[in-house]
């Protein structure tokens, strides 16, 4: 075989022929780059090659050392493969076969755990490794993603080129850029998904409050999300939200209507939530939208309670109008709350494994082309690259004036709800931890007080600060302290 030379050598190599792969791939051809397609699977080269990228310059490869000869230095390798182990074999196959400076790119769902693990092993092996979150599913993938890179910084510049090429745009800045070291960028990804949870239950909760409450029809309440679509809440799933509710099937009727109410999920959500656990951050409502999940998922447990257990009559019977108008800027203020947590767990996460994540980047690489991509990105961008080190984004003053001015709304729809029976959690702890963080006084001093007494844990005075005391407060008891059980 004649060595294929430099010139005609691939600027990047794609394993992994799924939807998103190819769809990558036919996005790099596109932009001008010559992509080396491999499948462990290699049929499925050949049929990628004689089909769906047929007449374009991506190459195919029968095996990764043919792959790795048809590269251009330093080697480029991308895996779009399911995250686990099959990321962890292919690295162990790329490893012998590449050398020093190569980058191995990892553009799976990858937990980002994993990635730092993974970085920090290929640089030892003196290879790069970048962790790059996708989002926007196929159509992102084929006509611009936003794209979450992390891991390697001295692989970027290698990549830059082809990734902010092949992102989605908005008002000409790509979304994406680099986002930080080891496991940054499927950290940033992982955040996104699960504010999707959060704004997918949020809207599913309007919907739901217009329904049950005001018995509107799905195409009515489609209607109306086309309007919200139009206001400081347009976004990719308000959009398409408004259509899902209007489709209609073969036999002419409301489709979404017969959808069995039994929800999904793969894990990304319930990693955003464990990660706060482990932190420490209030990261409320994204947990409520994972276990309104689960308790979607009791469907045959919630029929059965439904014939045993009541509540009050789901009637609303004030002004529909008004409370239409109530129900969207309630959706508004909780959205903030729900950006607001996921930049605190970012910027603890952040400070926790000493990474640099540029929040008003970040903003903007979810500005676009990604499923939670909206207007209020920008909003959000704005608030960081006017303060970079601010606090909280609900200090901001275009959001804290936002929720001031939805404050009455927010509290009419929560209560609403809980007199009618509606089930709000989303809504509901979105106003609880707003409640909660203006509150200069809590009650956790009684907490204090209570695990004193009866396990010495000892409290601080609001006078002083920072000095742990106990009391003897039963007037009985041995010698006890905190160290001896925690209870
Ligand atoms: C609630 O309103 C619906 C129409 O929106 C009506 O059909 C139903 O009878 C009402 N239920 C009660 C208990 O008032
Ligand atoms: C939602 O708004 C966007 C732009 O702001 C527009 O492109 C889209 O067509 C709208 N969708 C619906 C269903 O109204
Ligand atoms: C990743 O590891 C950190 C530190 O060990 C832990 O706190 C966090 O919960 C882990 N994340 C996930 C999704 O398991
Ligand atoms: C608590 O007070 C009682 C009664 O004054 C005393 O007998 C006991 O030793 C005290 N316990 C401690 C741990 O100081
Ligand atoms: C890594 C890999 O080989 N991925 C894909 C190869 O093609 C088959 C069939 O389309 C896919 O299922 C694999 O995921």
């Amino acid at each position: 075989m004649v060595a294929t030379r430099e010139s005609e050598k691939a600027d990047i190599a794609l394993i992994g022929l799924a939807v998103m792969g190819q769809n990558l791939i036919l996005n790099m051809n596109d932009r001008g780059f010559v992509v080396c397609a491999y499948n462990r699977t290699v049929e499925k080269v050949d049929k990628f090659l004689s089909n769906e990228a047929k007449g374009t310059k991506v190459i195919g490869a029968k095996s990764l050392e043919d792959m790795v000869k048809k590269l251009k230095k330093p080697r480029k390798v991308m895996m779009l493969v399911k995250a686990g182990s099959a990321v962890d074999d292919f690295i162990e196959k790329l490893i012998p076969l590449l050398e020093k400076g190569d980058i191995i790119i990892d553009g799976g769902n990858s937990e980002y755990n994993d990635s730092i693990r993974r970085s920090q092993y290929l640089e030892k092996k003196g290879l790069l490794f970048v962790g790059s979150g996708v989002s926007g599913g196929e159509d992102g993938a084929r006509y611009g993603p936003s794209l979450m890179p992390g891991g390697s910084e001295q692989a970027w510049p290698h990549i830059k080129d082809i990734f902010q090429s092949i992102c989605a745009r908005v008002d000409q800045e790509p979304c994406c850029d680099w986002v930080g070291e080891q496991g940054a960028g499927h950290f940033v990804k992982m955040v996104h998904n699960g504010i999707e949870y959060g704004d997918m239950q949020l809207i599913c909760e309007a919907y739901d409050l217009l329904k049950s409450s005001l018995g509107m029809p799905s195409d009515e309440i489609g209607k109306v999300f086309e309007k919200w679509n139009k206001t400081e809440l347009d976004s990719f799933l308000m959009e398409i939200t408004a259509e899902i509710l209007q489709f209609r099937d073969s036999k002419g009727e409301i489709l979404v209507e017969k959808i069995r109410d039994k929800a999904g999920q793969k894990g990304t959500g319930k990693w955003t939530g464990i990660t706060a656990l482990d932190c420490g951050v209030p990261l409320t409502l994204i947990a409520e939208a994972v276990f309104a999940r689960c308790l979607s998922s009791l469907k045959d447990e919630r029929v059965e309670a439904s014939k045993q257990l009541h509540g009050p009559n789901n009637n609303y019977t004030g002004d529909k109008g008004a409370f239409i108008e109530d129900v969207r800027k309630a959706l508004y203020a909780s959205k903030i709350i729900s950006y607001a947590q996921g930049f605190m767990l970012m910027r603890q996460v952040a400070k926790d494994q000493n990474w640099r994540l540029n929040m008003g980047g970040i903003a903007l690489m979810w500005r676009g082309g990604c499923i939670i991509r909206s207007v209020f990105l920008g909003d959000i961008k704005r608030a960081f690259d006017s303060n970079p080190n601010l606090q909280n984004l609900i200090l901001d003053d275009f959001f804290k004036d936002a929720l001031h001015a939805c404050q009455s709304s927010w509290r009419k729809v929560v209560s609403t709800a809980a007199i009618l029976g509606i089930p709000t959690p989303a809504f509901s702890t979105a106003l609880a931890f707003f409640d909660g963080y203006r509150n200069s006084r809590l009650p956790a001093n009684l907490i204090q007080a209570q695990r004193d007494y009866f396990g010495a844990h000892t409290y601080e005075l609001l006078s002083t600060p920072g000095q742990f005391i106990h009391t003897n407060w039963t007037g009985h008891g041995g010698k006890i302290s905190s160290s001896t059980y925690n209870a």
